[in-house]
């Protein structure tokens, strides 16, 4: 899809069209140097990442609007797909119905999204270009895909306007590598399309599709690489220090896309979330899963370090479930907590605030939001220890939702168990600083996480040594 008008076909004379069914839905259609890049980028057989895509639609977008989407058609639904099989959806364009429409831009997203979780599919959706310019609520409003911006920061980014369903929503999602946002959304696009290749597989044949778009996005977003500059401005000292009440980075949104760590995650081992925090079992450095959590319900996460990890990085996505009548919808409120935890999660050592000086140099460790459907945890250099994850509904709308969870450690904070010198190995120098450490609650060589540096910890280097 690209912009308005009949030109917003690829040209398929392009070789890297060859051998692939592009069907132009809407007439008359003719071709356009914009769409025909956006389609390269998505997937063309050189220039994307999902280069064996076969099959395709394009429509122009009014068309789309009015015909496929439905807009002003009361309780009717969006059509179906032209093809059970599609998977994404990429939207290279922005508009608006305008001051005093605000209706049916509210009403495009939530057709939008209603569409995405029936379907199974996953929406990626561009910003504007330029610093500073303006947002536009279609389609990078939507709640249940992906709003992206630019590498270079070349777009529009805030909150979601007040005349949206739940406004003050942060935006954009992900950025990624672009000449315009219309170039850098399919390059998510073809991203997203490569973890589905990956989730339709035999590992994953228990999954339906909607389930793979959210988890498609979570990886998308839980893998993208946050640089130094990455924040969302948690303070970072005093009573609230780690703290966010935004889960995003107000210009990077959830980061940069990292296809190859999306990839490492969704094909890592499914750890999903459990109730009895005591349940959870130690998750690996790079991993998703899921938890249903009714209203007021809590689930936990646990992760188990045994040297320090340079970066730890979790993000939930849940998507908000829109009325089969359009009317209405439900939206859940999670939140993420991270604290210190002892004995397998049966007791818990908060880490906000001065009590997580010691523990992590800087980020987050909680995320609540009262708004978005997305929530991070972010934090540099987050020392040895056992952690439990908690992920927490604050509403009480009634009905059960899906939280889909993915997380990115940095492996080297997940070496072996005693080797807390970090050389590598377990050896003498571990026992030595178990032995300097002894009596205090040096988490580094408190293995067996009883608060105290004591012969069970010497007494586990001993068993791991060599
Ligand atoms: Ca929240
Ligand atoms: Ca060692
Ligand atoms: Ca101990």
């Amino acid at each position: 899809m690209t912009n308005g008008g009949s030109d917003y076909a690829p040209d398929l004379s392009d070789p890297e069209f060859a051998g692939k069914a592009v069907v132009a839905v809407n007439a008359p259609s003719s071709n356009s140097w914009h769409a025909t890049n956006v389609a390269k980028w998505l997937y063309g057989s050189s220039t994307a990442m999902a280069t064996g895509i076969t099959n395709v639609w394009v429509y122009n977008v009014n068309s789309w609007l009015f015909d496929t989407l439905n807009v002003g058609a009361g309780t009717t639904l969006p059509a179906a797909s032209p093809n059970s099989l599609v998977r994404v959806m990429n939207h290279s364009w922005i508009a608006s119905f305008g001051p005093g429409n605000e209706g049916y831009d509210r009403e495009a997203i939530r057709r939008l999204d209603h569409q995405m979780t029936r379907d199974g599919i996953l929406a990626v959706c561009g910003e504007n270009n330029g610093g500073g310019s303006a947002r536009y609520p279609m389609m990078g409003d939507c709640f249940n895909g992906l709003s992206v911006g630019r590498l270079d920061l070349q777009h529009s980014a805030g909150d979601t306007a007040s005349a949206s369903d739940t406004p003050g929503r942060m935006k954009p999602d992900i950025i990624a590598p672009g000449q315009f946002t219309s170039f850098a959304t399919p390059v998510v696009g073809s991203a997203a399309a490569l973890l589905f290749e990956t989730l339709r597989g035999s590992a994953f044949a228990s999954l339906s599709n909607t389930q793979r778009a959210q988890i498609t996005k979570a990886c998308l977003v839980g893998g993208a690489d946050r640089p130094v500059d990455w924040h969302n401005d948690a303070p970072q000292s005093g009573a609230s220090r780690g703290m966010a009440t935004k889960p995003l980075d107000v210009m990077r949104g959830g980061g940069e896309l990292n296809v190859d760590r999306a990839h490492r995650i969704v094909t890592a081992t499914r750890v999903n979330g459990t109730s009895v925090s005591t349940n959870a079992s130690p998750a690996e450095s790079m991993g998703w899963g899921t938890a249903t959590l009714a209203a007021n319900g809590t689930t936990y996460w646990r992760f188990r370090l045994n040297q320090v990890a340079p970066s730890f990085d979790f993000t939930v996505v849940w998507p908000r479930s829109v009325a089969s009548n359009l009317a209405s919808y439900t939206f859940a409120n999670m939140n993420l907590r991270l604290q210190r935890s002892l004995g397998g999660g049966s007791e818990f050592i908060p880490l906000e605030g001065d009590g997580g000086l010691a523990t992590f140099e800087s980020g987050n460790v909680a995320s609540t939001s009262s708004v978005d459907n997305i929530e991070t945890i972010h934090l540099v250099n987050l020392q040895p220890g056992e952690y439990t994850l908690q992920v927490s509904r604050a509403d009480t709308a009634s009905g059960s939702v899906v939280a889909y969870a993915a997380w990115a450690a940095d492996p080297a904070g997940f070496g072996p168990e005693g080797d807390v010198d970090a050389s590598g190995v377990v050896d003498f120098g571990d026992v030595a600083l178990a032995l300097t450490s002894f009596g205090t609650d040096d988490p580094a060589a408190d293995i067996d996480v009883n608060r105290v540096v004591d012969f069970g910890d010497v007494a586990l280097i001993l068993l791991n040594f060599g």
